[in-house]
């Protein structure tokens, strides 16, 4: 499916003039504005290739239709995502859901839309067809040597895979765990899963980072090898620099204070990356944004201040990924309302007055302190997102574009209405 400049741009004059009004106040504060649509302009979200189908749940699925069927058509859906916001600018593979047959061939699909490859995953959380051994009890925490050098060698294959492609970061996430009390020994388990992971590490390039993802719970339900996030800490520092944590942010206990893990990973430079998501139970796998908002800008609170304490790069230097699942949604309309949720924390967190808020604690002045916060997450930042998209050739309603042109239509069309494509 392809998207015209002239579509866009139609699209785009029929609307540019109330947009033109919603944006007339905040050229008052012009520097900060502009600032901030740079930075918008400059941020991408990488999108899994597995959120392109509808992921269903152990209890069904019930595909919406016109699904990828190929690689090929996942990397069509992204471009389609990024033509229309200019901030999809990636896909992440996992593999071997996608193994790319032709990585040239797929390299240059992904180019002429614009479309990097973002990290690579593997997969050791299921067996496959061809596979010999099985990972029913772990994979990298094993007790059979044979297992866990048959998760190593998937894992180097994925590298492999990723190198062909211009990929530079490798996210492993493990099921490993227990469901019952005794059946695991906890510091075996975690030593012999370090050495996994030590085997994977040498076998990374130089310029690419490990990612290490921990999870609380599920599918193992008594406990997980990287648990959480002080476990990922610590395969990541024994491992070495080039190893870091990724949060999910649907891994966690419930009322977990994420921000905070994500101010102390950052100040000790082992934050590598997010699955941005969101939940009320568990791994929901719902929306980013869509239950707490609030939490998703303090996050991004933590962010702006630690990167920028750091001279980090907010373009650059952290894996910002979508991981989310549709059970009821078009996966396409769900991942544009994901991409404008994460940007619109982001934009609020860069209107917050650091100065006046650092002054504001080191007074204890809670109330001001609280109220800074608040004043930034209450800001309607929404013509500054539809701005930035604009300027970068996108639409200044990507949902309502998406869906005047009947683009799932064309997909069902195109693809049939029983199209399932790979993943959970
Ligand atoms: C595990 C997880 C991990 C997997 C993906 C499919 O819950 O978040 O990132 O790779 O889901
Ligand atoms: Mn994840
Ligand atoms: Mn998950």
């Amino acid at each position: 499916m392809n998207l015209t400049t002239d579509t866009i741009a139609s699209h785009n004059d029929d609307r540019v003039a109330r947009h033109r009004n919603l944006l007339a106040p905040w050229t008052d504060s012009i520097e900060q504005t502009e600032s901030i649509i740079e930075k918008l302009m400059a941020f991408q979200i990488a999108i899994p290739s597995w959120a392109l189908g509808t992921g269903g749940t152990r209890f069904g699925r019930f595909p919406g239709g016109g699904e990828p069927r190929s690689l090929e058509e996942k990397i069509s859906d992204v471009g389609l995502l990024h033509a229309l916001n200019r901030s999809s600018g990636a896909i992440s593979l996992h593999i071997p859901w996608d193994i790319p047959q032709d990585a040239q061939a797929v390299r240059q699909l992904a180019d002429s839309y614009g479309l990097a490859f973002d990290a690579v995953n593997s997969n050791t959380f299921q067996d496959q067809p061809d596979q010999l051994e099985s990972y029913k009890f772990g994979s990298l925490q094993h007790v059979d040597r044979a297992v866990r050098q048959q998760a190593i060698d998937h894992n180097i294959e994925v590298i492999r895979h990723g190198v062909e492609l211009g990929s530079k970061s490798l996210t492993v996430w493990l099921s490993d765990g227990s469901s019952f009390p005794g059946q695991l020994n906890f510091r075996k388990a975690f030593e012999r899963t370090l050495g996994g992971l030590q085997d994977i590490y040498a076998a990374l390039p130089d310029d690419w980072k490990l990612f290490v993802e921990y999870k609380a719970f599920e599918p193992n339900f008594y406990s997980t090898t990287v648990g959480d996030w002080g476990s990922s800490y610590l395969y990541a520092s024994k491992l070495g620099p080039k190893a870091y944590t990724l949060v999910d942010l649907g891994h966690h206990l419930p009322n977990a204070n994420i921000e905070q893990i994500v101010a102390i990973l950052l100040m000790e430079g082992k934050l590598g990356g997010f699955h941005f998501n969101d939940s009320k139970y568990g791994d929901d796998d719902l929306t980013a944004g869509s239950i707490k908002p609030y939490q998703l800008f303090l996050i991004f609170n933590e962010l702006v201040g630690g990167m920028d304490a750091r001279g980090m790069s907010h373009a650059t230097d952290l894996g910002w990924m979508i991981d989310a699942s549709h059970n009821v949604k078009d996966p396409l309309e769900d991942l544009l309302q994901s991409v404008e949720a994460i940007q619109l924390a982001y934009a609020q967190a860069l209107l917050v007055d650091r100065d006046a808020l650092e002054a504001a604690r080191d007074n204890n002045d809670v109330v001001q302190a609280q109220e800074i916060l608040q004043d930034a997450f209450r800001t309607d930042v929404r013509p500054l997102v539809a701005e930035a998209r604009r300027r970068a050739g996108g639409a200044l309603q990507p949902l309502a574009l998406y869906r005047s042109l009947h683009i799932r239509d064309q997909l069902i069309r195109e693809r049939g209405a029983k199209s399932v494509a790979t993943g959970l």
